[in-house]
């Protein structure tokens, strides 16, 4: 080969690899979208309008959620969440940032917001993970106040499920559930956040998914987000948000992408109808994808300026 062409060959190729890069993951710059995990209308209304409002990705996502950590109708979130087989209720969350920053909280009592916890951890500790005690400690250290979690309608709840002792995740608890979001900024950022009470009259000491960066939440600033839902412990052992992710990164849409990863857990599960697992993703252009495993999982979407809910699709 002479000299000139192998130039042109080296400049050709370089030009074409960008090229192919910037065809896979188009940039949207100026668009804002957020998605949440079941029907958390108004956490993700007020995650949208602050992405609206010009608000990071991160900030918008972290305070969305908070609004399901505070409200104690959600059973499965925060304040009202229910407890452990012992009656203590305990929290789970995480966030990620844009720049692959992460924070996690796990197994923590008496506190409320447990994703600004998250973010906390990420942005003022040398760590990426706080558990038990020592984040409940940290939570106070830096202004949080305790709150019993464990409110009237949870106890008796509870109180109830003492007389049978019968453990059994239940497959979508009321539409209304662990919230995962993921937040677009108009800078073209994606952050997000997962917090959860985890699963009812879990044995104490039980943490899931949601709080474990790559299971209940993954971001790749270059490529999209993840978040999941449902039985943690199926979650986990496929590390399902990073599985979605890195299938996007492959070229997947989101909609495949999240398919993909629920059949994953299907096809390596005979006792496949006795839980639910959902999966939620977005990617650099905007694009929303989301599958489930059984019927009934939905998730909300906030897009020029609606927020509404989505109904996802389901392997079975
Ligand atoms: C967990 N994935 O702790 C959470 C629970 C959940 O909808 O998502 N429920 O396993």
């Amino acid at each position: 080969m002479n000299r000139r062409i192998f130039v042109f060959d080296i400049l050709g190729f370089g030009v074409f690899s960008i090229l192919k890069n910037k065809i896979k993951f188009i940039k949207n710059t100026g668009m804002v979208r957020s998605v949440s995990t079941w029907k958390t209308s108004d956490a993700n209304l007020k995650a949208g309008q602050l992405l609206d409002k010009g608000s990071n990705s991160l900030d918008a996502a972290v305070e969305g959620v908070a609004i399901e950590e505070a409200n104690p109708k959600n059973t499965t979130v925060g304040l009202g969440g229910a407890p452990d087989r012992t009656g203590i209720v305990t929290l789970d969350a995480c966030v990620m940032n844009h720049l692959g920053d992460c924070g996690s909280v796990m197994a923590v009592e008496n506190i409320v917001h447990v994703a600004r916890l998250a973010k906390d951890v990420m942005e003022k500790t040398p760590h990426v993970i706080l558990a038990g005690e020592g984040a409940e400690e940290f939570a106070y250290s830096e202004g949080y106040k305790s709150r019993d979690l464990l409110t009237k309608e949870s106890k008796k709840d509870w109180e109830n499920w003492l007389k049978n002792q019968e453990y059994k995740p239940i497959i979508n608890v009321e539409n209304h559930d662990t919230i995962g979001m993921l937040c677009l900024d108009k800078e073209n950022n994606i952050s997000g956040a997962c917090t959860t009470s985890g699963l009812a009259y879990k044995m104490r000491g039980r943490v899931g998914d949601s709080p474990i960066i790559g299971s209940g939440l993954f971001i790749d600033n270059k490529v999209g987000g993840a978040v999941a839902t449902g039985l943690g412990e199926e979650v986990v052992k496929t590390v399902g948000s990073y599985l979605v992710v890195e299938l996007m990164r492959q070229g997947r849409s989101p909609q495949e992408a999240c398919e993909i990863a629920v059949k994953r857990i299907v096809d390596s599960n005979k006792q496949v109808n006795r839980f639910q697992v959902a999966y939620l993703a977005i990617n650099k252009s905007g694009e929303v994808g989301s599958y489930s495993i059984e019927p009934g999982f939905s998730y909300m979407d906030y897009y020029k300026g609606e927020n509404k809910e989505i109904i996802s699709g389901s392997a079975f």
